[in-house]
Parts: structure tokens; sequence; C-alpha cells
């Protein structure tokens, strides 16, 4: 039986990240029928999902969960692979959702920025595109500073959230505006994203990312 189920539209870099915990833990998770911008906006999942938004998750024993960490984290609380996710002491702990907080404010969400005007959500403005770059450079840049000497973001041995989380965070970048000229920058960044999609249960999640040669304005 499945361990719940995730609503969302395809290849959401948000939901890789559940379903690699959920690899990791050995759950199963299923796609729930769902088509953006109709499922989201019925009163039955509004009131059960308020924001409207996705990825979401219900629980086959009925808890409803939005925010993708939030999911994250509740999937990856219920199977052996728990402490080594989410960490067994304290200091684990808070330094494993540092990085799974820093991962959506001060990574997807720039991302995000890059990537809507790209499906024609929003006008592309190159300014506001400039800014988001920047400010992933930023993140990118605390990254390649705090990786060496270390395989993973927050545990010493292993891969945790932490690492899963910010991996997710940077799939849009890299496919859309992280080029080759910025990634030439962060070298320990590049290398430990491979490491992280490329490791047992996260790489079946996230399949091959493609990396944005040149950036381009959308079309
Ligand atoms: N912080 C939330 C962000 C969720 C989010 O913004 N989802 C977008 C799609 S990527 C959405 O559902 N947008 C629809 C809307 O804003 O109405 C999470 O991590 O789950």
């Amino acid at each position: 039986m499945a361990f719940g189920s995730i609503n969302s539209y395809p290849n959401n870099p948000r939901v890789f990240k559940c379903q690699a915990v959920a690899n990791l833990n050995g759950l199963t998770l299923e796609d729930a029928e769902f088509t953006m911008g109709v499922t989201n906006t019925t009163p039955e999942y509004l009131s059960k999902f308020p924001m409207g938004k996705t990825p979401t998750f219900s629980s086959a024993d009925g808890l409803h969960l939005f925010e993708s960490n939030a999911i994250a984290q509740y999937i990856a609380e219920n199977g052996p692979a728990k402490d080594q996710l989410l960490g067994s002491t304290p200091a684990q702990r808070a330094s494993i959702q540092q990085w799974v907080q820093m991962s959506e404010g001060e990574i997807t969400s720039h991302a995000v920025t890059c990537f809507l005007p790209r499906v024609g959500i929003v006008p592309f403005n190159q300014a506001t595109e400039d800014r988001a770059i920047a400010s992933l450079e930023r993140a990118l840049g605390a990254l390649e500073r705090h990786l060496p000497g270390r395989t993973w973001l927050a545990s010493e041995e292993k891969l945790s959230l932490a690492d899963i989380a910010v991996a997710s965070g940077l799939v849009w970048g890299f496919n859309l505006v992280l080029d080759q000229e910025i990634c030439a920058k962060y070298p320990g960044v590049i290398s430990w994203f491979h490491k992280v999609t490329e490791s047992e249960g996260v790489k079946e999640a996230f399949g091959e990312t493609k990396f944005v040669e040149k950036r381009q304005p959308p079309q």
C-alpha cells in the first residue's frame, strides 16, 4: 500500500525532494490526479490545502500537508533512514533544518523567478531576472565556502535532507540560468551536486539534471 499521494504537475523539483526521501525510507508515493489551475482551485482541494498550491500530500491514514519541506520531513520521519535524513541530536537536526530552510528562501524562490517567465506565467523582466541570478549566486557562494573539507552539507558521514533539499532547489537554476560561465565559479558546488543526485534513492527521483550551456531570455 502506498504511504500517501502527491498532487503536482510533472517534473516538479519540490516533488523530486519528497520522492528521494521516500525512496531512502522504502516508501511508495502515488501521483494523485492533478491538473494545475483546475484541481488546486476546487473547494475540495482548498478545504485540505488552503493555500491552493502544489505540491501537496495526503497520507494513507488521512493527514493532509502543504509546503514541500514539511511533506519531505514527514516522509523522512516515517522510515529507517529517519536519523540519517533528519539527524539524531538537536545540533544535527538544527543544522539540517538550517539548510532545508535556506533551500526554499535563498534558492528555490529565486529559481522560480527565472522559471515562471519561461513557462509563460509572468512576463519576462531582465532586471528581475538579474536580481534573481545575483541571489542564486550568493547562495552558490555560501555553499562553495561551506563545502571544502566536507562531503555532505550538514552531517559528516551521510547525505541528509539538507543535501536533498538544497539540490532540489538548484535544479531549475541549473536547467535555466546558472550556465557554464556561472557554474565554472563554483566547482565545489557542482561536484557536490553530482554526488547528491547520483546517490542511491536520489538519482531515481531526480533523473538526469540538464545544465544550460548559455542562459537566454525566454523566446
Ligand atoms: N513553499 C511552497 C511553494 C509552493 C508553490 O509556490 N507552488 C507553486 C508551483 S511551483 C504553486 O502552486 N503556484 C500556484 C499559485 O501560486 O497559485 C512549497 O515548498 O511547497
